[in-house]
């Protein structure tokens, strides 16, 4: 606000009229641009922060050190800017906001969030398309000389048991009530937050927050919507049809992640600009889907607040979400698998997850063996 001040003074003394509201309407415009800036900045550096290291003792230090909570935070100038001086809604979300409205989520706090976004972005939803049409109508890659491997490659390694070891000690309090209420080992859920983000240390997959994914996806519903990506599916000429029949059910389902992240949102007051997602908009260190977070949340910190950057939280949050999938303690291996595979339906997914952490048993078994 001091530049402002600055310019309300010098154009009391120095300017006629005119020329003072000019410099007022430039100066704010100025300073929108800054907070604008500032926020993004923040956010990228917190991105830059959380890049992966390959060296355990670094891992280790990481996880002792103040990487945590990840959520990325935000200036306490772009904090004190009231909603309506964050810009406009642009015309392109109009129509999302109309549904919203219809949907009951309407007012400053709504308009706040959609005047945040950025031009619609073609990519969530030409990915997911590129995706489908490899499916559908490219033929599949030739099979590996090799059977496939049965778990992710790189990630059920003695290094990385240790990251979840040491994690798991940074947060013994929360792993250990998570065990208490929904029977989920501290080594299971902490292979889980390995598995989807690194512990935390891969959250945002496109460099566009959450809300910006799902809403670009849920506003992309016809061909013309992805033109960029069509170079990349030969033949796309053919399967007209097939665009016109899918990307609405795309979009239908993004737009009702949309509405539940902007729901979460507005509850919990929470900034578009600290809450980075993954390329279809999951977030947190567990990577739920926004819908998710209402049905499976926990607040594991009793903050009163479902903050899925938080280990505390994220880790309640995934042993809820287990339990309610049928998780207990009496679970057979293949059972555990079996549930396991309702997070992420990828067999080689509930298979690194359970090799990981039964290898994190052993380390920590071996390591208090040399203790004694
Ligand atoms: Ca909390």
């Amino acid at each position: 606000m001091d530049c402002i001040l600055l310019t309300l003074r010098e154009g009391a003394t120095r300017c006629g009229a005119f020329l003072f509201v000019f410099l007022v309407l430039t100066s704010l415009s100025a300073c929108a641009a800054q907070v604008s800036q500032d926020s993004r900045d923040g956010l990228d550096a917190a991105r830059a922060g959380a890049a992966p290291s390959t060296a355990p003792q670094a891992a280790l230090a990481s996880a002792k050190g103040t990487a945590y909570p990840m959520r990325p935070t935000v200036t306490d100038a772009a904090a004190s800017v009231p909603p309506q001086n964050t810009g406009v809604i642009a015309p392109a979300w109009q129509h999302l906001r109309s549904r919203l409205a219809a949907d009951g989520l309407a007012g400053p706090e709504v308009d706040r969030l959609l005047a945040s976004l950025g031009p619609r972005s073609s990519s969530p939803m030409g990915r997911k398309m590129l995706e489908l049409y490899k499916k559908n109508f490219l033929p599949a890659p030739k099979p590996a000389k090799k059977p496939g491997g049965t778990v992710y490659k790189g990630v059920v390694t003695a290094a990385n048991a240790d990251k979840c070891l040491a994690f798991m000690q940074l947060h013994a309090a929360a792993f250990a009530a998570a065990e208490e209420t929904w029977g989920v080992p501290p080594s299971i859920a902490c292979a889980l937050l390995f598995v989807e983000t690194r512990l935390g240390q891969y959250l945002g997959g496109t460099g566009d927050n959450a809300l910006q994914t799902l809403a670009s996806m849920a506003e992309s519903t016809e061909k013309a919507d992805i033109t960029d990506w069509l170079g990349k599916m030969p033949g796309h000429e053919s399967h007209n049809a097939w665009f016109a029949a899918t990307m609405p059910r795309r979009a239908e389902w993004a737009y009702r992640e949309t509405r539940a992240l902007v729901r979460y949102m507005v509850d919990n007051h929470i900034d578009p600009e600290t809450l980075p997602g993954s390329i279809y908009g999951a977030v947190g260190l567990c990577q739920f889907m926004p819908s998710n977070i209402v049905p499976y949340g926990a607040d594991g910190n009793g903050d009163g607040v479902i903050d899925l950057y938080t280990p505390e939280d994220a880790v309640a949050s995934l042993a809820r979400f287990l339990s309610r999938h049928g998780w207990n303690k009496a679970n057979t291996r293949e059972h555990r698998h079996k549930v396991l595979m309702r997070y992420n339906k990828s067999t080689r997914y509930a298979n690194t997850i359970l090799a990981l952490a039964e290898l994190t048993e052993k380390r920590a078994g071996s390591t208090a063996g040399k203790r004694s």
